[in-house]
């Protein structure tokens, strides 16, 4: 083994790259890990709520998380294969209350979250949030923050304005900052009359939401172009959220890799948000002809927005949190392939001889710009990867998959 690590890291030598110091690295980026790939975003709310926003799980895979129980149990054996640091992300609708307690959305306390911080800490995790403004009888007509109810509107403002002070409570309790993130599907399917008054509507329900100062709160907005049935106006766009938070500067813009028009990538925009600000808080996810939310794979895709992250020395600025949702799979296993992923790819991007390829840029090297990019692609990444695994104390090779099959056959298949 040693040997064939010994090998890569000379080659990868030869082109200039330490991979001890790519490992090095890699191991203090952390991951944010989202909980609801373990249920079909069903959440433990149990309202008998459907899923709604404009998203959808589609698959019935057995053996699903029934409750926070269940969903610890998963998330813990999938964190077991996954290296380097990281993180849970959660939803409101992931609240745990006490027997005989139920609060709505917009009463939620610090303390409903209390058993989520005792697991963080359990598990050295960080908590970042967001509240889930979908599968909620408030949602009237698709509208949440931007309806011109006043009763409607302002329940939802109660409910962002509860969740940043849960997330400030994560922050407090963890030692670590939390990204609460609002994302609103608020749309509709054909086309309004007014496409002003809705973005007006919004803009003031985030100002109320945002207006008190909380402390490790990294407070974002996510954008999208379209969902499901509401195909014709979605009142979030990039453009509104763009503007947003370039006038309101604690605010930052999260990135769905899942948002955007098809041949437009996150990647591209990375570095022209890091132009002017100090944060880019990413939802990584694959889509297949829409937001469809598939498990995140070794792309193209995957690696430019790893691959930016590196080149912009953005490694502690671009907060790293994944969303995919697949119920047509082992949704153990959907976590730990999409999480081995995205390390996979900071991996790759760490190892590319990045000053070499700057240089050849300032020098107008296209022809050895092309030269380069092209044989890196066939270094043996894959001894460098096993090596950061087994020093990370997970398995190197393929052999995790046999364990969440066991996991699979002697806990989830019994779950009837
Ligand atoms: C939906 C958004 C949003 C959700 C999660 C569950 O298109 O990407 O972030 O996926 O909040
Ligand atoms: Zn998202």
């Amino acid at each position: 083994m040693d040997q064939i690590y010994n090998s890569a890291k000379s080659r990868y030598a030869a082109f200039g790259v330490d991979t001890e110091a790519a490992m090095a690295a890699l191991k203090n980026v952390p991951v944010s890990i989202h909980c609801w790939q373990g249920d079909d975003i069903t959440g433990l709310e149990n309202s008998g709520e459907a899923l709604s926003g404009g998203i959808q799980v589609t698959g019935n895979y057995p053996g699903k998380a029934r409750n926070f129980e269940e969903l610890k149990a998963d998330f813990k054996k999938a964190l077991s294969h996954i290296p380097g640091c990281k993180r849970i992300s959660l939803h409101a609708c992931y609240a745990v209350f006490a027997e005989g307690e139920k609060v709505d959305r917009d009463q939620l306390l610090p303390r409903h979250f209390a058993p989520w911080v005792e697991f963080a800490k359990e598990n050295h995790l960080g908590i970042d949030f967001n509240p889930t403004f979908f599968s909620h009888p408030m949602v009237k007509n698709n509208l949440t923050l931007s309806s011109p109810d006043e009763n409607v509107r302002q329940f939802w403002i109660r409910h962002g304005i509860a969740c940043r002070r849960i997330a400030a409570y994560f922050a407090k309790e963890l030692g670590t900052h939390s990204v609460c993130n609002v994302w609103i599907a608020d749309g509709y399917k054909d086309v309004p009359a007014d496409k002003l008054a809705p973005r007006k509507l919004l803009r003031d329900s985030l100002d109320q939401i945002f207006a008190e100062d909380l402390p490790g709160v990294v407070d974002c907005v996510e954008s999208k172009v379209f969902g499901i049935g509401l195909e014709a106006y979605t009142v979030g766009s990039s453009e509104f959220y763009f503007n947003y938070v370039a006038t309101h500067t604690k605010v930052y813009n999260l990135l769905d890799s899942g948002h955007y028009y098809p041949t437009e990538t996150i990647g591209d925009k990375l570095s022209a948000l890091l132009c002017f600000r100090d944060k880019v808080p990413l939802h990584v996810t694959r889509a297949m002809h829409w937001d469809s939310d598939h498990v995140v794979t070794l792309t193209d895709d995957l690696k430019e927005i790893a691959q930016e992250i590196v080149r912009c020395d953005a490694l502690d600025k671009v907060l790293v949190g994944l969303d995919y949702f697949d119920g047509s799979i082992n949704r153990v296993a959907a976590w730990v392939i999409g999480s081995r992923n995205m390390q996979k790819a900071l991996l790759w991007a760490l190892l590319m001889p990045n000053a070499q390829l700057r240089k050849m840029q300032q020098e107008n090297d296209y022809t050895g710009l092309l030269f380069l990019h092209e044989e890196i692609k066939t270094l043996p990444f894959s001894a460098v990867w096993e090596e950061y695994c087994r020093r990370e104390g997970v398995a190197a090779d393929e052999s995790w998959y046999a364990d969440i099959k066991e996991y699979e056959q002697n806990v989830q298949m019994k779950r009837g």
